[in-house]
């Protein structure tokens, strides 16, 4: 039911994208949309995990995100995974994330990725992140955790 829910969000929000870019006079509805959200389920006791999801900018002007935020984590802290010369895997923080108007950033396995770190209170079924971006603009998100 819950998925259905997001789903219909999701979709209500693509109709609105295409109906601003119709009338391109018109203040933009949504400046960053969030879609596809989840966070890898863990092993019980685990302290920290990853969450991915599809950052748009659907405004007219670039979008900066500087922070994100969750109450059921201590940390979070946004990662680029990448491989050096010698084949070794590492992350490097990414302090911020700047969206030219209509790009789509993708948090994917393998690439950047949200770093949970410090669960506050076990391991949740959803963790609510907090994204700040812009003026002191600060969305909230809900990302379903699930075993991917
Ligand atoms: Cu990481």
């Amino acid at each position: 039911m819950n998925k259905w829910i997001n789903s219909l969000c999701v979709l209500f929000f693509f109709f609105l994208l295409g109906a601003g870019q119709v009338t391109a006079d018109t203040e933009p509805v949504e400046d960053l949309l969030v879609t596809n959200a989840w966070v890898r389920a863990m092993p019980p006791g685990s302290m920290m995990t990853a969450a991915y999801a599809n950052f748009t900018n659907g405004g007219y002007s670039d979008v900066l995100i500087t922070g994100f935020s969750s109450p059921q984590y201590r940390s979070v802290s946004l990662h680029q995974t990448t491989v050096d010369e010698s084949g070794v895997s590492k992350m490097v923080e990414v302090t911020q994330l700047q969206l030219t108007a209509g790009e789509v950033m993708v948090l994917a396995p393998g690439g950047k990725h949200l770093m949970l770190m410090g669960a506050v209170n076990g391991n949740p079924d959803n963790v609510d992140i907090f994204i700040t971006y812009g003026d002191k603009n600060i969305i909230k998100v809900g990302f379903p955790v699930e075993k991917r």
